[in-house]
């Protein structure tokens, strides 16, 4: 028996997606669960994968071009007839997650699992065909109209906003002179990823557009070490790993709770501050792909060993590529630690629409002044790059101190 396999549903408000990789080639077997295609969109990448066994008679995409739902990327012809019935059938996606920093602000929007919840948008249909003749994503829209209904002039104003913020790859590329480094020598070119193509235009965005400063901390993490051996066992037992990484996520948290400002997004016209009373943390993750940043929801509200078991689950399934879109967005603050690498402190590049983002870097053992003598003590460096439009410098140094202080108190974190 021949079956179609198709594009899934992409979501509403995303039109296409790019083919960025084909794994399979006519005369191939496949087992269910074999990658077929990588489809690539701004802010992830989905393998699609056979969901049953069979051999590949002819592939009708190529690498490069633009697919939408339901175009159809292969003819597979299945081991065994398992139905009758003439089959047309979703291929199953997993989402690979990329190193996308600006995932609520740039579009075109992420692009969600069939399985993945959306936000219900109050609309009508005529507002939502002008939305979709515009290639607006009605779900980043707020809507004006009675109960928060979308209106033509919220999508107007939406758009508007964007064209007159919104960078393109072609803005960036112009920036850049070309050269032919081969007169100098040999040279080998290697085409990026459309992820690392799109990462790319939002980290200039981000670096171009929020002026940014950094406020370097450290903080005296001796009895909090001395906690974490004793109790790293235990929480190990129930699949977590109770590096400092938790520890440094709850005192973040209190921190967010204490300076609000931190927890906050600049509206699009840059005349209010949104409160966000919610608390999810992006964790940098660093991946083959290069970086990703999983969303770690309601963090005020995890124990330590809830968040370290959540940790080693986000970042090991975005190692593996099975980390979904909706993972990826609605971070309020971002920690990017480097502290199982080297460094003595590093500048992280705020994440926009957020206002602030943490560096963690490598604890040593200093001599410490107690005031009387001078003492061993492990001390974590860390750094504070924030958006000096929102927050200014004596906030951003209190804010440090306020984590530091945390860290320090053990006590209050646990
Ligand atoms: N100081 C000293 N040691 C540290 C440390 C610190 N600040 N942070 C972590 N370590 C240690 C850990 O305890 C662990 O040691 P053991 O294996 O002996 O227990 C080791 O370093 C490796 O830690 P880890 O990376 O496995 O765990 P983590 O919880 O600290 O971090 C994760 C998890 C996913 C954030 C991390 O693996 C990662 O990907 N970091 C890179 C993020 C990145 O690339 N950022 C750059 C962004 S540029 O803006």
């Amino acid at each position: 028996m021949l079956k179609e396999i198709i594009i899934p549903d992409l979501g509403e408000g995303i039109d296409t997606v790019e083919v960025g990789e084909i794994s399979v080639k006519p005369g191939d077997h496949v087992d269910s669960g074999d990658i077929l295609v990588v489809l690539e969109s701004d802010k992830a990448s989905m393998e699609i994968e056979a969901e049953e066994a069979g051999t590949i008679k002819e592939i009708r995409i190529t690498a490069g071009s633009d697919v939408r739902t339901n175009t159809i990327l292969a003819i597979l012809e299945l081991d065994q007839v398992v139905s009758p019935e003439p089959v047309v059938e979703e291929a199953k996606i997993e989402a690979k997650a990329v190193p996308d920093k600006l995932e609520e602000e740039l579009p075109p929007a992420p692009i969600e699992a069939p399985v993945t919840k959306r936000k219900i948008v109050s609309a009508s249909p005529s507002v939502r065909r002008f939305a979709r003749e515009l290639g607006c994503d009605l779900s980043q829209v707020s809507g004006t109209g009675p109960k928060g209904r979308v209106l033509k002039e919220d999508i107007q104003n939406f758009v508007k906003s964007r064209l007159s913020s919104t960078p393109t790859g072609a803005t960036v590329a112009a920036a850049q002179p070309e050269i032919d480094f081969s007169q100098w020598g040999e040279i080998e070119t290697v085409r990026l990823s459309k992820i690392r193509r799109v990462a790319a235009v939002n980290l200039q965005w981000a670096w171009q557009t929020i002026p940014h400063v950094t406020q370097q901390d450290e903080t005296d993490i001796t009895d909090l070490e001395a906690f974490r051996q004793i109790y790293k066992h235990a929480v190990a037992r129930e699949g977590g790993k109770l590096s400092i990484l938790p520890f440094i996520m709850k005192a973040v948290a209190q921190a967010l709770t204490a300076f609000p400002d931190f927890n906050s997004s600049l509206d699009a016209q840059g005349e209010n501050l949104i409160h966000k009373k919610y608390i999810h943390l992006g964790i940098a993750v660093d991946t083959e792909a290069g970086l990703v940043v999983p969303v770690i929801r309601d963090v005020d509200q995890k124990s330590l060993s809830q968040l370290a078991v959540e940790l080693v689950d986000v970042s090991h399934r975005t190692r593996e590529r099975k980390i979904k879109p909706a993972e990826l967005i609605g971070a309020t603050f971002t920690i990017s630690s480097l502290g199982g690498i080297s460094g003595t402190g590093f500048s992280p590049i705020v994440n926009p629409p957020q206002v602030a983002i943490l560096g963690v870097s490598k604890s040593k053992m200093k001599p410490e002044w107690n005031g009387s003598e001078f003492g061993p003590r492990l001390m974590l460096p860390f750094s504070l790059s924030y958006d000096h439009r929102v927050i200014d410098g004596a906030s951003a140094a209190r804010f440090t101190k306020y984590i530091a202080e945390v860290l320090t108190a053990i006590k209050d974190l646990v």
